[in-house]
């Protein structure tokens, strides 16, 4: 599974002061310590508090690249952004993200071939997220034929289903595994999966316990991406399990050790 470290997010406090002032060792500080916790990708989120998300995005991914070599998940919602972050990025990146959206999905697939980046599509559009499994799946399928009809890799689709929090959208849990499931039936080669993880435990109690469960549960779905807590050694260790059971990883007494 694809593990996309979330902590680099404007969201946090932290990161959200150290992009205001521009203090690069916060930032790298959390770059090193995914990274060396086995993130594959680092999530850059410029926070929608910061003042030019251009300005900050380029900053950030150059500030990373000087520390790690980890390939970059540019996380904006504005795409001038992500195309600047796109324009140093050294390793090919994923662009997160575009909903299902002609004009959105237009520019995102269109850089993606520019620049070489797997895409996010998000299973929602302009009348919001759905809440059943064959609503989301539609999206999901809308967002594999425009790919499609402009000749981008179906593998490098990243189809995000969109979980909510537990404690207020309780119903969509199930409904966003049985659109993971479905997903896979789309087209073959089928896209990939990916959630954003830490969504369903926010405002929760027993977090990590919240976030490790759902996980194993999409991981049996056929889930292939997280943008997830690296850092959370609970969460990293029913991954490893999880793959041991799903008979993705060869079983050796010290697999968590591994
Ligand atoms: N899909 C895609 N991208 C995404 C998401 C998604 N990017 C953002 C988000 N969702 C995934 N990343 C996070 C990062 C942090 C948290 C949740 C998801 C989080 N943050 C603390 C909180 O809200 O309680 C921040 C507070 C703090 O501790 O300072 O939980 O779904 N494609």
């Amino acid at each position: 599974m694809i593990k996309i470290g979330e902590r680099i997010n404007g969201m946090f406090q932290d990161i959200g002061a150290a992009i205001k002032e521009r203090d690069a060792k916060v930032i790298q500080d959390w770059a090193v310590k995914q990274a060396e916790a086995g993130a594959d990708y680092l999530d850059v989120n410029t926070g929608p508090a910061a003042a030019d998300r251009v300005k900050a995005m380029e900053w950030l991914v150059e500030v990373i690249q000087d520390v790690t070599d980890v390939p970059l998940c540019l996380d904006c919602t504005n795409y001038d952004a992500i195309e600047a972050g796109l324009k140093l990025c050294k390793k090919p990146a994923i662009i997160n993200s575009t909903p299902a959206e002609l004009a959105k999905m237009e520019r995102v697939f269109g850089m993606a071939k520019d620049y070489g980046a797997m895409v996010i599509g998000l299973a929602m559009n302009e009348e919001g997220i759905p809440k059943d499994a064959d609503s989301r799946t539609a999206l999901a399928m809308e967002l594999v034929a425009y790919a499609d009809s402009v000749g981008f890799p179906i593998e490098d689709l990243l189809i995000d289903p969109l979980i909510l929090p537990v404690n207020v959208a309780q119903d969509h849990g199930p409904e966003v595994l049985e659109t993971i499931r479905q997903v896979k039936l789309l087209s073959s080669p089928p896209p990939k999966t990916n959630l954003g993880l830490s969504n369903v435990s926010q405002k929760a109690m027993h977090r990590s316990l919240i976030d490790r469960t759902y996980l194993v549960m999409a991981l049996a779905c056929g889930l292939d991406a997280a943008i997830m807590n690296v850092m959370d050694k609970d969460l990293m260790d029913a991954l490893a399990t999880a793959r041991i059971l799903l008979n993705q990883d060869i079983y050796a007494d010290s697999y968590l050790k591994a």
